[in-house]
């Protein structure tokens, strides 16, 4: 293409014919893969039918259709199987809700008047069955031999204990608690403990700087902050409480002082000595939690009270503290789990996700736990110390059922089958995929190599906001195709909708929206229920919109296709462009920024920075790292870019509007797709920019 001939013309030979192998390998692989995506429907064994939850597609419809059809009745039969302290009154609908803007305020409800808890549900209810000596959390260090189990009672226990510890410095039902941990048994303990009594917690991925951390901090004003000395992730040690100690200052100078800091001495790490300390606010998790009862009264809370928030990137301004309740996100979590993984008990379930995020929560700590399952917790990383951890892993604990994410798939796809094939995996029985849309060829991977031909694939979409999976295949139900996410879960009505609103009907194309409230989905965004509407209820009327862009085919199978708005997916983690954009113009010397995603080899999409500088500032390498540390810092080091293009100026319109079109060609070396830039302000700065590429 143009990449290649622009280089030719400027003379630059060698590099048009790496160009030119370059397209042409991907060509290939791509007209491979397409043959082995148009060639193969995946499915199940008939043995793994014959055993499966859902066996057919008309199980599947049957069910499927009394849950749209009748909602309260499918959900009030599975909810019967929780325990309930008081029922919901069950003379009136169990549901009801507005998702239209121009009919009042949007809301939601399920269940509400009943009481329940989740942590009760998770833990206490198996212990109650005589399941408490049954393991619950198998916890795998960092280290090769570090591990530890706990059974169900013990994990009772010690929330209890935290539960107790989180009474005593007075945190009540509705209080807010941030959580700042790594991935340590104590992460899901602390989450159960503050669920248990009501309270509401925030976790913040342990990848966040201490200015992201603060920036929830101030949103939320929790009671107190748990978090860890430091942890080790692969050669590397992160001073977790450093960063805290950093954000308690930051809300400090805003005029919030955190009362109490509950620190975990992660002696493996670093030692107590050498962990920054502030007497009077600090405690060390180890001289106070052992201490207190191990038994410690449930909260019972409304299904509808708040149960947790977590913060996710949306496509403008500060991150959202996205709210759940009770009832609907238990059910919702614990019904997916179920029949999506084809949950049994005697399963071992092993979700790499880390608790900071969405997944964390619902599948690899409360889906799983409410029914009962075993779990691991890997507080390490998938390639340490080297490739085959993983797989290592599967075999010690003998996994059955095992999500990750494509980027994790594609990175160990890229360090060679021989780190696979090293190990039984034999135990494997469903493998599951999330976070972005994976692409055929490390779908076909993951299919043939780790899970040896015989496993299937469920490729799961869903949202920080809709609590749980929505769009996924259920594995013994209906046939795969690599790369699509395939039909709706029971009860969830999606709908594809043109620019104006219309839905579409057969195969097509656009925007996913949701008919229906999803039973889980968020309640609204705390503090800011104004935005809530604006952001998810008001694009498209009458609609749950989800950002995202899809197709439909003809067997009526969904494929995502990615963002549609100013979101960019990185490694699975959602970042805004406008909050990287925010982050580089702090630098006293950048003067504009233009964040665009692109396609990356490994993490789906990387950051792609446009950077004009101060009049008279010269661009340099040093700048460069300079910028890219700013970004670490403002937001964490997952989000730092990973190209910095110098721009001189940037394509505007004229009425000052970033053409981010334009910016994403360029970004993606289609120089020759950059379409109309006649309605540039400036036509000559595309040439300027182009001029700079790689430069
Ligand atoms: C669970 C989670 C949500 C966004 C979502 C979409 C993308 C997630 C996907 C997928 C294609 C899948 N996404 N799963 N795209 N196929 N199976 O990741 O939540 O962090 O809020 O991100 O991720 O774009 O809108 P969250």
């Amino acid at each position: 293409s143009r990449g290649f001939e622009l280089q030719r013309r400027a003379g630059n030979f060698s590099k048009a014919a790496a160009l030119e192998r370059k397209a042409i390998r991907a060509t290939a692989v791509e007209a491979e893969v397409e043959q082995w995506t148009a060639d193969k429907l995946i499915d199940a064994s008939e043995e793994f039918k014959a055993k499966a939850l859902i066996k057919s597609r008309e199980q599947y419809d049957e069910m499927y259709k009394r849950s749209v059809e009748d909602p309260d009745g499918f959900w009030s039969d599975i909810a019967s199987e929780f325990h309930w302290e008081q029922k919901w009154d069950s003379s009136k609908p169990a549901s009801s809700w507005n998702l239209d803007v121009r009919k009042g305020p949007i809301y939601v409800e399920w269940f509400k008047g009943g009481k329940t808890n989740i942590a009760y549900n998770a833990v206490d209810r198996h212990v109650k069955a005589g399941r408490g000596g049954e393991t619950a959390i198998l916890w795998e260090g960092n280290d090769v031999g570090r591990d530890r189990k706990l059974t169900f009672q013990q994990l009772q226990d010690e929330v209890c204990q935290v539960a107790n510890y989180l009474r005593s410095i007075g945190v009540k039902k509705g209080d807010s608690v941030t959580i700042y941990m790594p991935m340590l048994a104590e992460l899901p303990v602390t989450m159960l403990a503050c669920m248990r009594i009501g309270a509401v917690h925030s976790v913040v991925f342990a990848g966040f700087s201490a200015d992201s951390l603060a920036g929830r901090m101030m949103d939320s004003k929790p009671r107190v902050v748990l978090t860890c000395s430091a942890v080790r992730r692969g050669n590397k040690v992160i001073g977790l409480k450093e960063i805290v100690d950093k954000a308690a200052d930051i809300c400090s100078k805003q005029g919030f002082d955190v009362e109490r800091v509950l620190v975990y001495d992660n002696e493996n790490a670093i030692s107590r000595e050498k962990t920054p300390w502030k007497d009077g606010r600090d405690e060390w998790w180890q001289d106070r939690i052992p201490s207190f009862e191990t038994e410690s009264p449930v909260e019972w809370v409304d299904a509808e009270d708040p149960s947790f928030m977590l913060y996710t990137s949306g496509s403008t301004g500060k991150p959202k503290g996205v709210l759940h309740t009770t009832g609907g996100y238990m059910l919702g979590a614990a019904t997916s789990f179920k029949y999506i993984f084809d949950y049994r008990p005697g399963d071992v379930y092993w979700c790499t996700a880390d608790c900071g995020w969405i997944t964390g929560h619902t599948y690899l700590t409360y889906g799983p736990l409410l029914n009962g399952a075993s779990i691991v917790v890997f507080e390490g990383v998938p390639t340490y110390p080297d490739a085959g951890r993983c797989w290592e892993i599967v075999d010690k604990y003998q996994v059955t059922l095992f999500y990750t994410a494509p980027t994790a798939i594609r990175a160990l796809q890229k360090s060679g089958n021989s780190f696979v094939t090293k190990y039984s995996r034999k135990s494997l029985r469903v493998l599951g995929s999330v976070g972005e849309p994976i692409n055929p060829n490390a779908w076909r991977w993951y299919y043939e190599v780790v899970g040896d031909s015989r496993c299937p694939i469920v490729d799961t979409w869903w949202q920080t906001e809709t609590g749980s999976i929505l769009i996924t295949p259920l594995p013994g139900a209906w046939p795969q195709k690599p790369g699509s996410a395939t039909l709706p879960f029971f009860g969830v009505q999606p709908a594809v909708v043109d620019e104006n609103g219309r839905e579409q009907d057969g195969p097509c194309s656009g925007y996913l929206c949701m008919k229906a409230p999803p039973i889980s989905l968020m309640r609204t965004l705390y503090g800011d229920q104004e935005r809530y509407e604006t952001a998810y209820f008001a694009p498209f009327k009458g609609f749950y919109f989800s950002g995202d862009g899809c197709r439909r085919d003809e067997d009526g199978y969904y494929w995502l296709t990615g963002r549609v708005d100013d979101v960019i997916n990185v490694s699975g983690h959602r970042i805004g462009t406008a909050e990287v954009e925010s982050a580089l113009v702090s630098h006293s010397m950048c003067a504009e920024a233009a964040v665009v995603g692109y396609d990356h080899e490994i993490k789906g999409q990387g950051i792609y920075a446009f950077v004009t500088l101060m009049e008279g500032v010269d661009y340099s390498d040093d700048l460069r790292r300079q910028l890219v540390t700013t970004v670490r810092s403002e937001i964490g080091a997952f989000a730092a870019p990973d190209v910095i293009h110098w721009a001189p100026g940037l394509p505007k319109t004229r009425s000052g509007k970033i053409m981010r079109r334009i910016l994403r060609k360029i970004a993606a070396n289609q120089l020759d797709e950059l379409g109309d830039t006649s309605t540039l302000a400036e036509p000559a700065v595309v040439d300027q920019l182009i001029e700079l590429r790689g430069k």
